[in-house]
């Protein structure tokens, strides 16, 4: 499907010397992860809104529920892979002399487009921590271990739940980058989750031209010096041609 790129945007692109990308939902969409939001719905586990079954709060009153539907969510994302937009994205790392990549999804698609140094404000539905040590456990290559292989205590998945604070230092890190970037793509989200939603609002007040690549509008919309509307499979693979 032919996109219209505006010539600024290309030229932009073309002499960016720090460029920062902040995915949601709306990135993994065609690869067939689900989004949380849009057409009318919340994603609605069980009877539960997810961000019921996806808060602290859940996790603290009933473990294995939150495991349940963790475990169900990697079972998805399992036989599902990075899309076109997931490919380019990982391709502009190399075509900047600064690149950062932040993503609010937790399905690991980046990584294996072959995206690196992925800044996950919201963790990783691969990764699991134990709820005392924390330390982590890799279950991209294997079940997850029913305790703590390092003091057997109860593990809970490494992802950040409503209500939850970001890994340590992961958001100061993601919005140094956005006040120093020269342009900052906004792609797949909703931006009603903060602080995430944020950041590029500290990207235009820090001069960044910033462009939206969506199929709906945002809260975001208006902020934004470029808007394209479309899907990210579609419209990201053309934007550096
Ligand atoms: C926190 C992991 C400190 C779990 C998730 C102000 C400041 C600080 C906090 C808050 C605040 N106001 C409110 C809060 C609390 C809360 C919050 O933001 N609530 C919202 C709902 C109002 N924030 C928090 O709790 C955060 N913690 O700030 O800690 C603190 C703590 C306590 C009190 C105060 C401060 C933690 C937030 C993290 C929650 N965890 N995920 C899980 O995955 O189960 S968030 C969840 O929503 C996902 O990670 C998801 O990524 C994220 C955002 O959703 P989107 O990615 O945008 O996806 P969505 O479905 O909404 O939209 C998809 C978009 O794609 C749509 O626009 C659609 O049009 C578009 N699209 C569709 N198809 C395509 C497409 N785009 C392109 N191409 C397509 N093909």
């Amino acid at each position: 499907m032919q996109i219209s790129i505006s010539a600024e945007l290309r030229q932009r692109f073309a002499d960016a010397q720090r460029v920062l990308v902040l995915t949601g939902a709306g990135v993994s969409a065609e690869s067939g992860v689900p989004t949380f939001r849009g057409g009318g719905g919340t994603a609605v586990w069980k009877g539960m809104p997810f961000e019921v079954i996806s808060s602290g709060q859940m996790l603290e009153r009933n473990l294995p529920a939150v495991w349940e539907w963790f475990d169900y969510r990697r079972g998805v994302l399992e036989a599902l892979h990075p899309n076109p937009a997931h490919y380019e994205i990982a391709r502009w790392q190399e075509c900047f002399p600064e690149f950062t990549l932040v993503t609010q999804n937790v399905d690991g698609l980046h990584q294996k487009a072959g995206s690196q140094n992925v800044v996950e404000l919201h963790g990783n539905v691969w990764r699991a921590r134990c709820t005392v040590c924390r330390l982590g456990h890799d279950m991209s290559q294997s079940a997850r271990p029913e305790s703590c292989p390092g003091c057997g205590n109860a593990l809970r998945p490494d992802v950040v739940l409503f209500g939850e604070m970001l890994p340590p230092g992961a958001y100061e890190f993601a919005a140094s980058r956005a006040a120093q970037c020269d342009l900052c793509f906004v792609i797949g989200t909703s931006a009603l989750v903060y602080p995430a939603a944020a950041l590029p609002g500290v990207a235009r007040s820090a001069g960044a031209y910033v462009c939206e690549v969506n199929p709906e509008r945002t809260p975001l919309s208006d902020l934004c010096d470029e808007v394209i509307t479309g899907k990210a499979g579609e419209v990201v693979p053309q934007i550096g041609l």
